[in-house]
């Protein structure tokens, strides 16, 4: 059980909420998911410059980007045209245990930032359900994540996830903008070849 950390209102902290076993646990569960649904580049809408990110999906509904649609969920892998793998069950009882959402998350999208690779201010703004919050799950090296309000030019504030740590934003900062600046590479040494994971759930469609 790790302490609480409220940062600002609707944005909930645990640092070190995942012990090394569990880190461990869950990564054997994310590599597996990995080997089912390979990690890829998306590209911007328009631009169609490709993300410095890599990712994939687990769960039903994966967040997906490219040149032409842009940004959408679909319940299939953009390269191998194969439904995503199952959202591991060690995420599914953290969704349980820290929301108190009265669904299960659809989505688990999973970065992998390696290198120079960042996540710049943004909002996730592709859900229907805009009532359920979002539980992110940090896995490898420290990441910079920097959060605002519900404008791009508003002011920001700054945390360091580190390994195992478990960030939550719903309600009045459901919409807040946020993203990554950068990673401190060969911060720690849980991900084969270096580098972060980090983990989101979402839920999508706005239960029945
Ligand atoms: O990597 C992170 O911690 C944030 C990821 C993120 O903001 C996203 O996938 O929308």
């Amino acid at each position: 059980m790790s302490r609480r950390l409220e940062l600002a209102p609707g944005v909930q902290y645990w640092p070190e909420k995942l012990n090394q076993a569990a880190e461990a646990g869950l990564l054997a569960d994310v590599m597996a998911g990995i080997a089912a649904a390979p990690l890829y580049r998306p590209a911007m809408p328009g631009s169609g410059a490709l993300l410095s990110v890599e990712m994939t999906n687990f769960g039903p509904l994966g967040w997906v980007t490219d040149q032409a649609k842009g940004y959408r969920y679909e319940p299939l892998h953009p390269v191998t045209g194969e439904a995503w793998p199952d959202i591991p069950d060690p995420l599914l009882e953290l969704w349980h245990e820290l929301t108190d959402y009265r669904a299960p998350p659809e989505a688990c999208l999973v970065n992998l930032y390696r290198d120079a690779a960042r996540m710049g201010l943004h909002r996730d703004a592709d859900e229907q359900a805009a009532d359920a919050p979002v539980l992110s799950v940090s896995l490898g090296d420290t990441a910079l994540f920097r959060f605002g309000g519900l404008t791009r030019r508003g002011p920001t504030a700054s945390v360091k996830l580190h390994s195992g740590d478990v960030l939550m934003f719903g309600g009045p900062a459901r919409m807040m903008f946020h993203g990554i600046d950068r990673i401190q590479a060969g911060s720690s040494g849980l991900i084969p070849g270096g580098g972060r994971i980090n983990l989101t759930l979402r839920r999508v469609t706005n239960p029945a």
